[in-house]
């Protein structure tokens, strides 16, 4: 059952309007307020995961949270934990975590995700996937009634080898849906690399693909495929800020 509670920012002063990044750390820092001393963390990737690790790191250098162990999902984030003084771990050596906060890009009211519009989908599926707890935190522009409604791509992680064989092969599982597959590119116009080494291909849906299990596990078994940035039945709790205050959504 699927349980929502509103909470008010501020409910006897007048509407403060925030920005999209302010809304962000307000889910960030909502987030960070489950985490607890001892725990084996995953740490996410993107903007508003960001915040989630600064908050963590500075209750760490605070005194307020000890004994953390930090599973990063990116480089990037293996960089700024570092920064941060977040004690690291892996997937290897810690394969059961207790929490993991990470953004998303869209969210469907069975709180399912579309993630990857970063390029981390990979590893955060991994890690996320390892998790009791999955906490995922957006601000409300991320909310969709359907995945692939907010016109943004559905990305797909694949093996460079080849890569145009495989993005046709996508193309063609959707093409009722009016799919266009599309490399993405880097800022240089050169196909953009994930920490894995692989490349993205972006899959822009124009309707409702329907049954998501049914049509994941056919993008899976597209030789090439390395991963798919649907996150289904994952995320245990998505927290969204909004102008009207913080919505907690659990599974
Ligand atoms: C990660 O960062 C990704 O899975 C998702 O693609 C992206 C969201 O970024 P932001 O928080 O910057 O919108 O969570």
């Amino acid at each position: 059952s699927m349980k929502a509670l509103s909470l008010s920012l501020s409910p006897t002063s007048p509407p403060v309007f925030l920005t999209q990044d302010e809304l962000k750390k307000v889910a960030a820092y909502k987030a960070v307020e489950f985490v607890e001393s001892g725990m084996v963390l995953g740490l996410g990737t993107g903007s508003t995961a960001k915040h989630a690790v600064d908050r963590i790191g500075e209750l760490l250098c605070q005194g307020k949270l000890n004994n953390i162990i930090g599973i990063p999902t990116s480089k990037k984030t293996q960089e700024q934990a570092i920064s941060l003084g977040i004690p690291l771990s892996d997937l290897d050596t810690h394969p059961t975590i207790d929490l993991a906060i990470d953004g998303a890009d869209e969210v469907d009211p069975q709180l399912n995700l579309v993630k990857g519009r970063g390029g981390s989908l990979l590893r955060e599926k991994m890690v996320e996937g390892a998790c009791k707890k999955f906490v995922c935190i957006v601000d409300e522009s991320k909310l969709v009634k359907y995945l692939g409604g907010s016109g943004l791509a559905l990305p797909i992680e694949v093996v460079p080898f080849c890569w145009k064989f495989t993005a046709d092969k996508l193309g063609n599982l959707f093409r009722d849906s009016g799919c266009v597959a599309r490399l993405r590119n880097d800022c240089k116009g050169d196909p953009f690399v994930t920490d894995n080494g692989n490349y993205i291909v972006d899959l822009f849906l124009k309707k409702d693909i329907g049954d998501l299990q049914v049509a994941g596990d056919a993008i899976l078994r597209i030789a090439g495929v390395v991963e798919h940035g649907m996150f289904l039945d994952m995320a245990t709790t998505v927290i969204v800020a909004g102008e009207l205050g913080i919505t907690i959504k659990n599974k």
